[in-house]
């Protein structure tokens, strides 16, 4: 068999990707797509693990069985996807625990969004409606990812995230339509959560580094901008059906173009929870730093298990 130079197999990968056809674990590919990949899916199953977070704080207060049985179900498919994605991070060869240590150590990011902090019920809606709105706009598209193994994974998690949309807008529909204190807590739960939401989607394209080539590779299909307008012009028409306000005074419908025209971003506020610096950061990893600790008794014992085990089948 021929063996190809590195230009022939660069040049095999690209048209790969051009007709479409999906590049799997086994598959020969360029050293900066796979590191591509393991930063961009690795923060990715760090943000659904530290994006459980803000709900908990609310499971034990949900004002009624159904809404607790339906916010812990939520929190729990939060997990699984953090597991899909820790796995299809290790089909490229990462090794779980040092991506999880990086996470630890502030190495590695997770969505800004999660280091905002929860203050009230309504904000169970706001965080469905809202934050997993804008995580299916921008998931969507990764079904159709050109790494195999992620592009599988978001076929479910994308169904799971739209359950999580309903549930969402569902509580801020009771709420809006509720007594005027309610309503005041929903309106008040999007007015924090609209601008972190829309950064959700990352720095504007001519910010964006890794736009162009996470493009050309097909990992990314829309520009951060693109997916961020079609979040705004699906969502504002979502409030104005429940009666709420979305806070930005410069909104407003461009006919010519078909687009909501929105406010300037506050990058400087994005820039400073990612590095970081935002509400809840320091607690958001203490906590899963605390979570890594309180369960090595658990890993261990799993372990000791698994030789006992191995030794009595080899006996
Ligand atoms: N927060 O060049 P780009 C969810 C970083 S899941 C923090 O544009 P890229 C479910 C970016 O990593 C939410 N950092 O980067 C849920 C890069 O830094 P690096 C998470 C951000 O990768 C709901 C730098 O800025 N979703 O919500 C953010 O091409 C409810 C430059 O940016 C995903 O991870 C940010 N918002 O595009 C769970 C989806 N934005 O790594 C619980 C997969 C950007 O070079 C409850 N990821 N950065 O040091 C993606 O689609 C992409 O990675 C983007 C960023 C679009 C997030």
């Amino acid at each position: 068999m021929k063996v190809l130079n590195s230009e022939e197999l660069n040049r095999k990968f690209q048209e790969k990707i051009d007709n479409d056809i999906k590049i799997e674990p086994n598959d020969w590919m360029p050293d900066a797509y796979r590191q591509t990949l393991i930063r961009q899916i690795s923060q990715h199953a760090h943000s659904e693990v530290v994006g459980m977070l803000p709900e908990g704080n609310w499971i034990t207060r949900a004002p009624n069985l159904r809404r607790k049985a339906v916010l812990l179900a939520k929190v729990q498919d939060e997990a699984g996807h953090g597991l899909y994605l820790y796995s299809a991070t290790e089909t490229l060869g990462a090794d779980r625990e040092d991506t999880i240590d990086d996470l630890h150590s502030g190495k590695a990011k997770y969505s800004s969004i999660f280091n905002y902090p929860t203050l009230s019920w309504a904000d169970m809606g706001a965080i469905g409606w809202l934050v997993d709105g804008a995580a299916i706009m921008n998931q969507v598209p990764l079904c159709r990812c050109s790494y195999g193994p992620y592009a599988r994974a978001m076929v479910r998690v994308c169904k799971e995230e739209s359950f999580h949309q309903r549930q969402g807008f569902e509580i801020m529909m009771k709420l809006a339509n509720g007594s005027p204190e309610q309503k005041d807590m929903a309106q008040d739960a999007l007015n924090r959560f609209w601008w972190p939401a829309l950064m959700m989607f990352g720095p504007s394209d001519d910010d964006s580094p890794n736009s162009q080539q996470s493009m050309k590779w097909k990992i990314k299909r829309f520009s951060n901008d693109d997916l961020r307008q079609q979040f705004v012009d699906a969502t504002v028409a979502q409030a104005a059906l429940i009666g709420l306000t979305i806070p930005d005074p410069d909104l407003k419908f461009d006919k010519k173009s078909g687009h909501y025209i929105f406010g300037e971003i506050n990058w400087n506020e994005f820039y400073e929870v990612v590095k970081g610096n935002g509400p809840c950061n320091k607690e958001r990893i203490d906590a899963r730093r605390k979570a890594k600790e309180n369960g090595l008794w658990v890993r261990e014992a799993a372990m000791a298990f698994s030789a006992k085990r191995a030794i009595k089948k080899s006996a």
